[in-house]
């Protein structure tokens, strides 16, 4: 074991004091935060998140401001998919691209009012590109990160929880709409919403001075339905086909290739930025694709995010850019991203560091 020593420019949230406290065992680096990954008992952790309720520190979703006359349209400009329609209390998943289509990042996106948004990240620096391209169009109005930190209640019974915390109304909020309230005179937004296809809430810290407070009011809350600590599950959201931009996407990944269509819109206006490189895109047609891994072998493999070389009757075909234990498909799945005229249903072989393993490539997501 080692030390980490929290500086300025290794974030910890405002839930990391609790993560401690709660046993954490082992972490990662997101958006230049700690993240919490793991309490040291990894399939206990998941079996809760599938049939209980998990508690998450995942301050790591930082969020970038938008804020003044002009957000509405920094926000449009930022994302090809139409935000015209979209409402005050409603967040929306957005995945942004650069100017050639590549997909950069995937936040979810929220309108808190008309001149003011908020994108909770993923991985990747989103400030800058913002408040560069707001400054480029004479945009009028503010990129900065607000005192926010997301903490994800995830599983079955998480509604239960946050339903005793704030009241029935909760069990009313559609997905990714939200709500901004108090709980015991902490300030926060509640949103349906999380990384992981078990349902649940995250509930947006608005004072990171009251951390500990607020993980602790949910701890207790959810005595009753076996609350614990966790924290986003590659198991669960593989088999759940969750995207994870980066780790699933190199730099010349588009949205069309890892299934994000749906939240793409080509008739966006011409402004926006990566449109007209994603309309070119979509008419020619998309060189790549991305399917599930079914490997063969019925012992855990080590978690993998290698990249392995995928080959398909002797020649390479692309690769596979994450490998995790399913617990309850009990095998090793993972995601492929490959020439897009090798379909489902095909064998292929992956070089992995042991050897080839042959695998049966699968439509996502799995479950
Ligand atoms: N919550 C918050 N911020 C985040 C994440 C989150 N920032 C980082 C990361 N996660 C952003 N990426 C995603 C990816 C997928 C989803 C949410 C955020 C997601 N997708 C669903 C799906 O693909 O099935 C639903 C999308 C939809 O239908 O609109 O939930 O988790 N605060």
């Amino acid at each position: 074991m080692f030390n980490v020593f929290p500086t300025a420019r290794l974030r910890p949230s405002p839930f990391y004091a609790s993560a401690v406290a709660e046993g954490m065992t082992a972490a990662s680096i997101y958006n230049r935060m700690i993240m919490p990954t793991s309490y040291g008992d990894p399939e206990g952790e998941y079996w809760r998140l599938i049939n209980g309720v998990s508690q998450w520190d995942v301050g790591v979703e930082r969020q970038v401001q938008l804020k003044g006359p002009d957000a509405g349209r920094l926000a449009q400009i930022l994302a090809p998919r139409d935000l015209s329609k979209c409402q005050v209390g409603q967040g929306k998943y957005v995945p942004l691209c650069n100017h050639r289509g590549t997909i950069i990042n995937d936040p979810i996106l929220l309108k808190l009012a008309d001149d003011l948004y908020w994108l909770s990240i993923a991985d990747s620096d989103i400030w800058f590109w913002a408040g560069a391209i707001a400054a480029e169009r004479g945009l009028n109005v503010e990129v900065s990160e607000p005192d926010v930190s997301p903490m994800a209640l995830q599983g079955p019974k998480a509604e239960d929880v946050v339903a005793h915390v704030l009241g029935d109304w909760v069990r009313g909020l559609k997905y990714f709409w939200f709500r901004e309230t108090e709980i015991a005179g902490i300030p926060v937004a509640v949103q349906r919403s999380g990384w992981s296809k078990q349902g649940g809430f995250e509930i947006y810290l608005k004072d990171g001075t009251r951390g500990t407070a607020l993980w602790n009011i949910f701890k207790e809350a959810g005595q009753p339905w076996g609350i614990g600590p966790g924290a986003p599950a590659t198991a669960e959201r593989t088999e759940s086909g969750l995207v994870s931009v980066g780790g699933d996407t190199d730099d010349a990944t588009n949205p069309f290739e890892v299934r994000l269509e749906k939240y793409v819109d080509l008739d966006v206006p011409d402004d926006v930025v990566g449109i007209h490189a994603l309309r070119r895109i979509k008419a020619e047609g998309v060189k790549r694709h991305q399917l599930g891994l079914i490997l063969d072998g019925e012992t855990p493999a080590p978690l993998g995010f290698a990249r392995e070389d995928i080959h398909h009757r002797g020649a390479k075909i692309g690769m596979m850019t994450n490998c995790v234990w399913s617990p309850r498909m009990k095998a090793n799945i993972g995601y492929a991203l490959i020439n897009a005229d090798v379909q489902a249903g095909e064998t292929v072989q992956i070089q992995r560091a042991s050897g080839p393993v042959s695998a049966r490539l699968v439509p996502l997501p799995f479950l």
